[in-house]
C-alpha cells in the first residue's frame, strides 16, 4: 500500500499525478524535519539553502560529498520524499550518475539537474547564465536513467532559458530534447516577478511531461493559476532558510546589545529543542539497554 511504499515511489506519485503537489526547502536534519511535521508530503533540498547554511557561495563551492553528508542526515530524520538540488551534476555524465548512485544509497528519492555550466551560478543572481549543450546535457539526462537501480528515483530535467535570456523557442527545444533522453519531468525556471514566462511555456508544451516550478520571484501569482495551467509540482525554495536567517540575526543582536536574555519571546524552548531531536527516544531506551 501507499503506506509502506519507498521514498521514490512516494515521490514518483507526486509528480506523475495529475495533482498540484508542493515541496518546501530543509537544509539539513532539523528543518526537514520542521518540514514534515508542518505536513509537506516531500522536501526540497535546496541548493542555495544548503550552501547558505553552510556559509559558501551557491556556486559548487561546497563539493558534492559534503552536500551528500547533509542530506544523509536529512533523510535519517525523516519518512517524506527528498528532491535534491543536483546542479549542474558535478561534472560530465560520469560524474552525473555517481551522484544519482550515491543518492539512491543514501534514501534520496529524486534529483534535479540543471542544463548550465559547471560551477553554476544560483539563477536569481544578475550575472551571465551559461547553458549547457543540449546533446551533451541530454546523454546526462540518459546516463543518469541508464544508470539508477529504482526504477521510481525521479530525475527532474531543469531548464534555464529563461534564466539565461534565450526564450521561449529555445526552452521548448530543450525540454523536448530532456524528454526525449527519458526524464521524468521538466523544471522550468522563471525569475521574473510574474507568471508571464513559465505560462507561456506550459501553453505549448501542453503536458508532454509533468511541469516543476520554483515560484520565488512570482509568488505573488495566485496559486490556483499553478492548478489552471497543470503544474505537477510547486517548490518553495529557500524559506526556511531565510526565515531562520532572520530571526537568528534579531536574536544576536538583541542579546549583544541588551547583555541579557530578558525577553526573547520569539525563540524556542529547550524542551522543544529536546523533542525535535528525539531525547525521549533516547531516554526510553537507555532504561532497556543500558
Ligand atoms: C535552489 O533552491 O537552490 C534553486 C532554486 O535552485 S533558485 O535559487 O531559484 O535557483
Ligand atoms: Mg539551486
Amino acid at each position: 500500500s501507499l503506506l509502506f511504499s519507498k521514498r521514490t515511489t512516494k515521490l514518483k506519485n507526486m509528480i506523475q499525478s495529475k495533482e498540484l503537489e508542493f515541496i518546501m526547502e530543509a537544509h539539513n536534519g532539523l528543518s526537514a524535519l520542521i518540514v514534515q511535521e508542518a505536513g509537506f508530503k516531500g522536501i526540497w533540498a535546496s541548493g542555495l539553502s544548503m550552501s547558505a547554511g553552510l556559509g559558501v557561495r551557491d556556486c559548487n563551492e561546497a563539493s558534492w560529498t559534503q552536500l551528500l553528508e547533509v542530506l544523509e542526515f536529512m533523510a535519517e530524520r525523516t519518512t517524506i520524499p527528498i528532491l535534491m538540488d543536483g546542479d549542474t551534476g558535478f561534472g560530465n555524465y560520469n560524474n552525473a550518475r555517481r551522484l544519482v548512485r550515491k543518492l539512491e544509497e543514501r534514501g534520496i528519492a529524486g534529483v534535479c539537474f540543471e542544463d548550465k555550466i559547471f560551477p553554476k551560478r544560483n539563477s536569481l543572481g544578475d550575472g551571465a547564465q551559461e547553458l549547457a549543450n543540449i546533446q551533451e546535457f541530454s546523454n546526462k539526462i540518459k546516463a543518469c536513467k541508464d544508470f539508477q537501480r529504482d526504477k521510481d528515483f525521479q530525475i527532474v530535467a531543469r531548464c534555464e532559458s529563461f534564466i539565461a535570456g534565450w526564450g521561449l523557442e529555445n526552452a521548448l527545444e530543450r525540454c523536448e530534447a530532456y524528454r526525449k533522453a527519458g526524464v521524468d519531468a521538466v523544471l522550468i525556471h522563471s525569475k521574473k516577478s510574474d507568471f508571464t514566462e513559465i505560462e507561456s511555456f506550459v501553453k505549448v508544451w501542453n503536458n508532454r511531461l509533468p511541469v516543476v516550478i520554483v515560484p520565488t520571484n512570482y509568488y505573488k501569482t495566485p496559486t490556483e493559476e499553478f492548478r489552471k495551467h497543470n503544474i505537477s509540482l510547486a517548490i518553495w525554495a529557500n524559506h526556511n532558510l531565510r526565515a531562520s536567517l532572520k530571526a537568528m540575526q534579531q536574536t544576536s543582536k538583541q542579546i549583544f546589545e541588551r547583555q541579557n536574555l530578558i525577553g526573547l519571546d520569539n525563540i524556542a524552548t529547550v524542551k522543544e529543542v529536546f523533542r525535535l531531536q528525539n531525547e525521549e527516544g533516547l531516554e526510553k531506551d537507555d532504561k532497556k539497554y543500558l
